[in-house]
């Protein structure tokens, strides 16, 4: 709070302003600023020092009413002042808006309002905890720098066959162990093998074949049969795992090459969770033009030079009618093109097939069995693979990193 001012102080400012004429001749005369003046003069008005005439510094005109004579004439005026309204309000630092009540008139005017505040006590809370919720974030939407040098003749094909993430299995049930942290380590592992294996194509195209999720939901089983899982049962953090660890393998797959283009096919175990995760990685990506996100769509197809490539889970479908769907899907590609390829998991085996000249091969997961695929029998080596295309003389040369049995690890 500043001194109370001086009734003396007040009137000199009366004086100078009767002597001068003007605030700005008066303030600078008694060697004050201009604001200065006007608020001693507005203090003196209050102390009734400028008389009652309308309108005294720092007042306002509330009303005004007159006595008129016979003849219409003004005899007589009234004008009420009052006070006039002080700066616009602005909210104080640290605190937010609790309430406004208001004092209205007979016909719902507002006379005055309070407006009533309190310290803002969530914010830094929720600061804090939005910073923490996006720690793990930090630096993965750095964009990849593009490779240097890159062959533009060759595309590399790194098909991803059922890491089944999510799953559980146990050594003494199984023969071996298999969870959330196997899984996606593993992942990472086998997919900077390869990827550091890789000839430098301009072009990857990286293919999820589908059951990239064990589970589809919190239900815990496959969705069509019913299958009970054997799931770890956090699902939002296996959710959160499996996007987080596609992300990881795109950014190195973007490291090597030029463009990269993501495939998701939908699996028998994941077919809804399998659409999230090209949501998710669509979002992540949208504004990477390196990197293109496909539609989740069952049967998938593309052309490079002169191979014409197709791709499905392989749950729906025999490699008889892959072939077949593929020449009457694209049938103009189909003729143009010398060799036919189509990619398949599902069945967690290495497998060729020929149909008339297309090479219907599935692939290998990098997942253990869980007990259903042990009780059954299945005994599958593991591993991840990445082809070279050639865009004139298809099949290059292909790359695999093997996950050695747990007796021999
Ligand atoms: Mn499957």
């Amino acid at each position: 709070m500043t001194d109370r001012l001086s009734d003396e102080q007040c009137r000199a400012a009366v004086r100078a302003k009767e002597l001068y004429g003007s605030e700005r001749k008066a303030a600078a005369a008694l060697g004050l600023s201009k604001t200065t003046l006007h608020n001693r003069l507005a203090r003196a008005a209050e102390r009734g020092m400028m008389g009652f005439a309308p309108v005294l510094p720092g007042y306002e005109i509330k009303r005004t009413s007159a006595q008129l004579d016979d003849a219409g004439n003004v005899q007589k005026e009234w004008v009420t002042q009052h006070k006039e309204s002080g700066p616009t309000f602005a909210m104080p630092a640290g605190q937010v808006l609790k309430g406004v009540s208001a004092f209205v008139d007979s016909e719902g005017r507002i006379r005055h309002q309070w407006i009533k505040t309190k310290t803002d006590s969530a914010a830094p809370e929720l600061i804090a905890a939005l910073k923490a919720e996006f720690e793990a974030y930090r630096g993965l939407a750095k964009i990849v720098p593009a490779p240097r040098r890159v062959e533009r003749d060759l595309l590399a094909v790194y098909p991803i066959a059922d890491p089944h993430i999510g799953m559980l299995s146990w050594h003494p049930q199984t023969g071996a162990d298999y969870d959330l942290r196997i899984a996606t380590e593993r992942m990472l592992d086998c997919a900077s093998t390869i990827v550091a294996k890789a000839d430098r194509a301009r072009e990857a195209l990286l293919v999820n074949l589908g059951d990239w999720y064990h589970a589809n939901d919190q239900r815990n089983v496959t969705p069509k049969s019913k299958h009970q899982l054997d799931v770890d049962g956090r699902w939002f953090k296996v959710q959160q795992a499996g996007v987080r660890v596609f992300r990881s393998i795109i950014d190195m797959v973007l490291a090597k090459h030029e463009r990269v283009e993501v495939v998701n096919i939908p699996g028998n175990h994941d077919p809804e969770a399998a659409g999230a995760l090209a949501l998710a990685l669509a979002g992540f990506y949208e504004r990477n033009k390196r990197v293109q996100i496909g539609f989740p769509a069952d049967i998938y197809y593309r052309r490079f030079g002169a191979t014409l490539i197709g791709a499905a889970h392989g749950d729906k479908l025999p490699p008889a009618r892959m072939a077949m769907a593929m020449a009457v899907d694209e049938r103009e590609a189909w003729g143009a093109t010398a060799y036919h390829w189509f990619l398949f998991g599902h069945i967690h085996k290495d497998k060729l097939d020929t149909v008339g000249d297309v090479r219907v091969e599935s692939f290998s997961t990098i997942a253990e069995k869980d007990s259903h695929a042990f009780a059954g029998g299945w005994r599958n080596a593991q591993a991840l693979q990445v082809i070279m295309l050639h865009k004139r003389t298809g099949e290059d040369s292909r790359y695999r990193v093997n996950i050695p049995p747990p007796a021999l690890r």
